[in-house]
């Protein structure tokens, strides 16, 4: 086995966005592409050397190619030892918890999380650091200068590893360990949450539905909920993954997981129903006849994870990115802990829990996650419920009715739309922060601007600043518009719009979402010229 130095050109665009470098899969399939990114984070990380990588991914067409490839260039980096799951697949979250739970120096996670798969489709790759999380702004940063000098490569001139087989390898002077992807993990919620409780909960007839969309979380699902935990087989929906995610779009939302809430809407449906993304970071969640926001999601956890074994001394505070509703704001109030808003992007949470600031965090993109890992976690968070469920013995419209008339109701939307013309994008972000100012005072579709500005994040943990992080518009009377522009996206600019009114627990908490945040989409759009600026009268996506 010989090793190599190969030369190489720069790409244009390597910069990693809100979760790592997001691509058109053939982007990403060009020679010395992946070479490239590699070589970039090893040499933005001080090298390799002697070091140990968690390396794995959701599946997705592509995956096995990339995995061995940067097998091959770890090795070749003088890396001690890789840890692979077994068939290149790990979750985030599974994947965060083995960088933790073996002291790893980092990880490399493959994936583009909920955009589809496939030839034709996206694909996406990121660096974790030694705490399991992904790397933060100042490492992202110094991967994407080197993206732009990068002139050569290491790598070996070897054929393919297997990776079907549990058990250890060598790939040069490199051990590569393949693990089971599922086992770490499944203990580590085992740890948190009663599982007894909730075996008795669906021995009790609870039904359940969980859909793994096809993508990474099947064979965890199908291990805790059907194995460990005794829910009927059956309960784990498209529990297989597959290249292309079954054709699907592998979001946990209300569109692109249409049939789950048709399921769960319908009178026989079940109790709970939950879907998990690509990736297995996001999660979504149901309960008959009812779709719970991600905001509400994250704001009833922190108000009921004590009754979970992992958090039963209570919560040390609460972090959500900024375009999250505010719901979970009241909670902490009430509880009397600190409550934190981040830019978006899990990066952000990183240090407040290592430091220990934060229990749960949460974001209003299906992202719920505690100091268990370094990223959302999916699954994570269904057990959660199911824990509350079986403590409270309430269905989930229960829960969440109880919620509100206890805290108020925040009522929230996120409006997407996708593929927008870069410049229309970009041109009514500009035109948009620089009126800012003028805005207050103002009224706009029956809505009147109390406060407008530019989000800037100042790390309490290590002092740092990150500028640019979306547009806030407070409105008189509590309601709430943030604009932002995704930095997932593979595909021209997607707006994001999110809508925020809060009702008190007193007023009205029974309208129709989108009913109660209509004046203050009507108010975003006379203000910002959407209409005519994007060419869209509607969004793509309401979640
Ligand atoms: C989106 C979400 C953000 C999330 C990110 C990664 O980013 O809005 O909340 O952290 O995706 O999630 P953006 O920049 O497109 O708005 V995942 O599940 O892709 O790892
Ligand atoms: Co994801």
């Amino acid at each position: 086995m010989t090793l190599l130095t190969k030369s190489c050109t720069p790409f244009d665009g390597q910069k990693p966005g809100t979760s790592g470098l997001r691509k058109k899969t053939r982007v990403f399939m060009q020679p010395d592409y992946v070479e490239c990114f590699v070589q970039s984070i090893f040499n933005a990380i001080d090298g390799v050397d002697d070091k140990t990588l968690v390396i794995g991914g959701d599946g997705r067409y592509f995956n096995a190619e990339a995995i061995q490839t940067i097998l091959r260039m770890a090795s070749a980096n003088g890396a001690m030892r890789a840890i692979v799951g077994q068939g290149g697949l790990l979750s985030t979250p599974a994947a965060s918890n083995l960088i933790r739970k073996r002291k790893a120096d980092g990880g490399l996670i493959l994936s583009a999380s909920h955009n589809p798969g496939g030839i034709d489709e996206d694909f996406g790759l990121k660096y974790n650091i030694a705490n399991g999380g992904p790397a933060p702004e100042a490492i992202t940063n110094r991967i994407f200068e080197e993206t732009k000098t990068i002139s050569e490569y290491k790598t070996l001139d070897t054929g393919d590893l297997a990776l079907d087989q549990i058990g250890e390898t060598s790939l040069g002077g490199m051990t590569v360990e393949i693990v089971d992807p599922v086992a770490e993990y499944a203990a580590l919620m085992e740890e948190l949450f009663d599982f007894d409780a909730i075996r008795a909960l669906f021995a009790g007839g609870f039904t359940m539905r969980f859909d793994a969309m096809h993508a990474v979380t099947g064979p965890y699902a199908k291990a805790i909920l059907e194995g460990t935990l005794g829910a009927p087989e059956g309960t784990v929906l498209n529990g297989v993954p597959s290249v292309d995610f079954g054709k699907g779009h592998p979001d946990p939302n209300p569109i692109w997981a249409k049939p789950l809430v048709d399921l769960v809407m319908s009178e026989d449906g079940p109790d709970f129903a939950a879907a998990s993304d690509g990736d297995g970071d996001r999660n979504m969640i149901l309960g008959q006849g009812i779709y719970v926001t991600p905001s509400d999601s994250l704001a009833v956890l922190a108000a009921n994870a004590h009754l979970a074994p992992g958090y039963d001394r209570g919560i040390a505070g609460v972090a959500r990115s900024m375009p999250t509703s505010r719901a979970c704001d009241r909670v902490a109030e009430a509880l009397a802990v600190e409550c934190f808003e981040t830019p978006t992007g899990w990066k952000f949470f990183g240090n407040l829990l290592d430091a220990g600031r934060v229990t749960l965090c949460g974001e209003e993109s299906a992202g719920t996650g505690s100091d268990h890992v370094r990223e959302k976690d999916g699954l994570w968070a269904v057990l959660l419920w199911l824990n509350i469920l079986a403590a409270r013995k309430m269905p989930v419209r229960n829960i969440l009715i109880d919620h509100w008339q206890t805290y108020g109701r925040n009522y929230y939307s996120r409006h997407d739309y996708e593929a927008v013309d870069s410049t229309a994008a970009n041109g009514l972000m500009n035109d948009l922060t620089a009126n800012l100012d003028s805005l207050a005072g103002q009224s706009f579709a029956s809505c009147t601007v109390a406060s407008a500005d530019e989000f800037s994040y100042h790390d309490p943990v290590d002092g740092s600043v990150s500028h640019n992080q979306g547009i806030r518009i407070d409105f008189e009377g509590g309601g709430r518009a943030v604009l932002r522009l995704s930095g997932t996206g593979t595909e021209g600019a997607t707006l994001r719009v999110y809508l925020e009114r809060y009702e008190p627990r007193d007023g009205d908490l029974a309208i129709e979402t989108q009913t109660a945040l209509k004046d203050i989409a009507a108010a975003v759009a006379e203000i910002t010229g959407l209409v005519e600026r994007t060419g869209r009268t509607a969004p793509d996506v309401m979640t």
